[in-house]
């Protein structure tokens, strides 16, 4: 029955897809072509077919918006008669158009709902009250605490009754049916197009009002967006998901059937690509003009099964069912260029000219996603690149060279946006990846240029109304793109090239780890962008002479810091060179870019670097993610945390109030038990709601040591085993990563996971104690759900390796207490929450560097002298977790030897074993005293206030961009 719901879903939903770019298609030809007849006839036998959800589209928000004036039906009717009429599909756009234009119905409207907000806050207060009553209760406890400041006027309106006729009518437009026929998927559909008409009004004003304003614009480019879902986050952040709750609530829909739907935009890795996704949030959020810029892959992230407990990479094929937020504008279609060689030609005034000859070129074909500012009506623009062929297919002038062209460039096109690469944290190096990189940055860069030039006359001072920031090396051809578009097709000479591309090109590192740092092969490099390459090439020319100005005869620094060296293109270099700043991503990563990695850049250059602590957006981990929490929250300091997290620290004086206690540990069992639940539904094991929730979500990696936390579950293991009597509080180990895919150590130690959990959960002998999961699928949407669970947050890893973390601060927003190194940006969090309110634990990033640097640490010394320690080792080859004794000996040699790595246990795991089970043991205790874990707990959600993205976006807007506030 369940499979065959959903083919109808399936077939139904790939229909109305292809059908809408047909007539898209269909409908340009004809404008066009319009005589011949062939097209003609084409056309009409598509359009046919298509008809129906383009012009129900069309017809969607000229119908709902007069309906708030008149009954739903007769609007309905009134609309499919336009459309029935409307056989000139543009001839009908343009109506519903000038509809809107002209509309003093739509003002009326508008008018009508100005008024709703007054009902709206009368319905909220009347809801609240009960509420209320427990606050005024805990304020009663803890007299004149706190103040709790009144909830802010929306600026924005969200018209219930509009917002369901909508539904109702998409459901029937889109699908021919009514609610109670259509599937869950179909109601996602026609809900989100619903919440899409809202966005685009928005939308619209937003982008009149930069017009307007002009204000400086950044346009983020960025290889990665982890968006996540967009229907449940454009709900909160236009104010409107509790409205459209009780919505679909009285449609009989539940809304997180609806939510859980949609598949997740998972157009990024790990921590880098969700930053970028987060830093669009606070900007619409803040009120500031800013693209973010990438690629629309057809397939994102992989999904993750579990086989045999061994991870099986599927392909996530997220835009199967279609896209209801995003827009095609093929009016901003670019050209890229690939190979071929370049041609100089000198001008009567002696100017060289270069030109790109023998090419392969692609198009470049926007999609704009909207990105809803929080409350504000601000809708800013993400907007990812999709390759299609260039048309030069044409049959009338092909001999057998073009033929084997076309054939290239389709090619081409076709590969090139076709999947993201699985690597977090290392470059594999692969000549399609820097295909991908030019191929958005290009069209990127061409935009940004376009659209400056549509307003202003001086391409000299593009700088002060545009910023480019480089999310790590990825981005950073966008420095000789620019440089080449300035000279070859605004012939600035290369001086003023090089002040406009200094001037508004900045660079965020990510990592210090080595195996990330960008690196090109030269022959791949110039092979692929001839004239970009011949651009870094001047660009490290004139740099070398810096170094020989600035160090005379020190070969050594040239070597260490020149932009092509042996053989290779290093794309930090040449990000650092021509950047105008240079940040790290928390305060310890900065200061180790700066005495470490970068020194000699720091040395040259010190005025560039900066820090800039990552941050998150509470509207997604808090006030999406943990419902009851936001509730929570709100009752005690009032709703300002919303768009001001630090506010959140008033809920400090609640901490040793009893009563508060209670409900906040409440709310976390609760939460813990929708996590068993979905653990239960997706796992098949059982978890005890009432034991403690250890997690550790990341990517895997080896530095971010998940091995240390399995090989001290072992040890536990072994420590009940040997002492039954031993008093041990029961707790749940939660795992979730994913590991990319040729990475052999990070799917071994999924498998080793795996293979503890088998064993340790089906002993009944420890009755419980331990529980091993592994979450299938780690992801944004599942994420959410995680953070607000868990009662420990596994920070471990290797100290200096991190370089921020933003998994950390998502937990300590939802009142997870950390167990973690003095890494990335837990040192921050520490500092905040204070000492006695987290668990730190092992060596310090100086000692580790101490160690890399000058030698001294043999792991073979504590395999020798420490029991527990070897014998959880041995526990991996001697059949103890599987059957075949050498499956995981890479893993026990990683730690011992050096047969596969230049350093014996390169992330110092066993060095830190024992600090951090004495720290495990310090968590246990902490726990088993109620009143204290609550404090502690509570604590962390109130010192919380630094890490929001609106902090971290601030500052680069003071320190870095120096953007112009709008407001709408
Ligand atoms: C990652 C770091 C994280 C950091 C995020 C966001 C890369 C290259 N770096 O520690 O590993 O939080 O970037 O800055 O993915």
């Amino acid at each position: 029955m369940a499979a065959a719901k959903k083919e109808t879903v399936k077939t139904t939903a790939k229909k109305t897809s292809t059908d809408k770019k047909t007539t898209t298609k269909t409908t340009a030809k004809t404008t066009a072509k319009a005589p011949a007849k062939k097209a003609a006839a084409k056309s009409e036998t598509k359009t046919t077919k298509a008809a129906a959800k383009p012009a129900a589209k069309t017809t969607t928000k000229a119908a709902a918006k007069p309906a708030a004036k008149a009954p739903a039906k007769s609007t309905a009717k009134t609309a499919t008669k336009t459309t029935a009429k409307a056989p000139a599909k543009k001839a009908s756009a343009k109506t519903a158009a000038k509809t809107t234009a002209k509309a003093p119905a739509k003002k009326a409207a508008a008018k009508t709902t100005a008024k709703a907000p007054a009902k709206k806050t009368a319905a909220k207060t009347t809801a609240k009250a009960p509420a209320k009553k427990t606050a005024t209760k805990a304020v009663k406890a803890e007299p004149k605490k706190v103040k709790i400041p009144k909830a802010k006027k929306p600026t924005i309106t969200f018209d219930k009754e509009l917002f369901k006729r909508s539904v109702l009518y998409n459901v029937r437009t889109l699908y021919r049916k009514n609610m109670e026929e259509a599937t869950p998927q179909q109601v996602f559909q026609a809900v989100s197009y619903a919440i899409k008409d809202q966005i685009v009004d928005y939308w619209m004003k937003t982008q009149e009002a930069y017009e307007r304003e002009d204000p400086k614009t950044v346009y983020y480019l960025s290889m990665e967006f982890l968006m996540g879902r967009a229907l449940g986050n454009n709900m909160i952040n236009l104010m409107a998901y509790k409205d459209a709750k009780d919505a679909l609530e009285e449609l009989g829909v539940d809304i997180n059937v609806i939510e859980d739907q949609e598949p997740d935009a998972a157009l990024g890795n790990g921590g880098l690509g969700r930053l970028a996704a987060c830093f669009l949030d606070s900007l619409a959020t803040l009120g500031y003009s800013a693209y973010g810029c990438g690629i629309r892959y057809r397939y994102g992230m992989f999904k993750q099964e579990i086989r045999d407990g061994f991870q099986v990479e599927v392909p996530d094929n997220w835009l199967d069912n279609g896209n209801p937020f995003e827009l095609r504008r093929p009016e901003y279609t670019k050209e890229v260029r690939f190979g071929g060689y370049v041609s100089v030609r000198t001008d009567e005034k002696g100017r060289n000219h270069y030109y790109q000859e023998g090419y392969q070129a692609v198009k470049a074909v926007p999609y704009d996603h909207p990105i809803v500012g929080y409350g504000n009506g601000i809708v800013n623009t993400l907007r990812i690149w999709d390759a299609e062929p260039v048309d030069c297919f044409r049959l009338d002038s092909f001999d057998k060279g073009d033929y084997q062209k076309a054939v290239e460039q389709e090619n081409l096109a076709r590969n090139i946006v076709e999947v993201l690469y699985p690597n977090d944290n290392h470059y594999a190096g692969k000549e399609l990846r820097l295909k991908q990189q030019y191929f958005f940055i290009s069209a990127s860069v061409q935009e940004a240029v376009a659209k400056y030039m549509r307003n202003h006359k001086d391409i000299k001072k593009f700088y002060e109304k545009v910023t480019f920031q480089l999310n790590d090396t990825h981005p950073t051809v966008a420095i000789a793109e620019l440089m080449r578009i300035l000279m070859d097709e605004y012939y600035l000479t290369w001086d003023e090239a090089w002040k406009v591309t200094t001037r508004t090109c900045a660079y965020t590192n990510h990592t210090i780890m080595a195996e990330a740092l960008e690196k090109w092969p030269i022959e791949l490099f110039s092979r692929l962008l001839p004239r970009i390459y011949q651009i870094v090439e001047e660009i490290n020319r004139r740099f070398i002479a810096d170094i020989e100005a600035k160090y005379p005869g020190n070969k050594d620094k040239i070597a260490k810091m020149a932009i092509v060296y042996d053989g290779q293109v290093k794309m930090a270099h040449l990000a650092i060179v021509a950047g105008y700043s240079v940040n790290g991503v928390a305060r310890l990563h900065t200061e180790i870019l700066k005495n470490q990695e970068l020194k000699d850049f720091y040395e040259m250059f010190p005025n560039k670097f900066n820090n800039k602590t990552n941050g998150i957006t509470q509207r997604r981990f808090l006030l999406h993610g943990n419902p009851l929490l936001a509730d929570w929250v709100t009752e005690h300091v009032g709703d300002e945390w919303i768009t001001d997290l630090p506010k959140i620290k008033g809920l400090k004086v609640y901490a040793t109030d009893k009563k508060a206690q209670a409900e906040f540990m409440n709310i976390k069992y609760k939460n813990k038990v929708r996590l068993a639940k979905y653990i239960k539904e997706h796992n098949g094991i059982d978890v005890d709601p009432r034991s403690i929730f250890d997690v550790q979500v990341k990517r895997l990696h080896e530095y971010k040591r998940q091995l240390l936390n399995i090989l001290h579950i072992m040890y536990l293991y072994n420590e009940i085993k040997e002492h039954p009597e031993m008093e041990f509080f029961p707790r749940t180990f939660i795992f979730g990563a994913k590991a990319a895919a040729g990475y052999r150590n990070a799917k071994l130690t999924i498998k080793l996971i795996n293979s503890v959990a088998d064993v340790i959960n089906n002993d009944k002998s420890i009755d419980g104690k331990i529980k091993v999961v592994f979450i299938e699928n780690y992801r944004v949407s599942n994420a959410e759900i995680i953070f607000a669970a868990a009662d420990v947050s596994e920070q471990i890893s290797t100290a200096s390796k991190e370089a921020s973390g933003t998994g950390n601060m998502k937990f300590m927003l939802n009142g997870a207490v950390t167990i973690g190194t003095m890494d990335g940006a837990n040192v921050e969090i520490v500092e905040e929450v204070g000492e006695d309110n987290a668990f730190i634990f092992g060596l310090s990033s100086d000692e580790v560097i101490r160690f890399e640097n000058y030698g001294g640490y043999d792991p073979m010394e504590i395999f020798n002298n420490d029991p527990d320690v070897r014998k959880v080792l041995m526990q991996l080859i001697n059949g103890t977790y599987s059957e075949d004794t050498e499956l995981f000996r890479p893993l026990y040699n990683s730690l011992l030897n050096t047969l596969s790595t230049s350093r014996a246990d390169t992330y110092f795991i066993l060095k830190d074993f024992k600090s951090y089970a004495a720290a495990q043991k310090r968590v246990e205790e902490a726990y088993m005293d109620k009143k204290r874990w609550a404090y502690m707990a509570m604590m962390n959600v109130a010192c919380s206030g630094k890490f929001t993205s609106d902090r971290t976006i601030k500052q680069y807007v003071d320190e870095i961009w120096h953007l112009d506030h709008v407001t709408l």
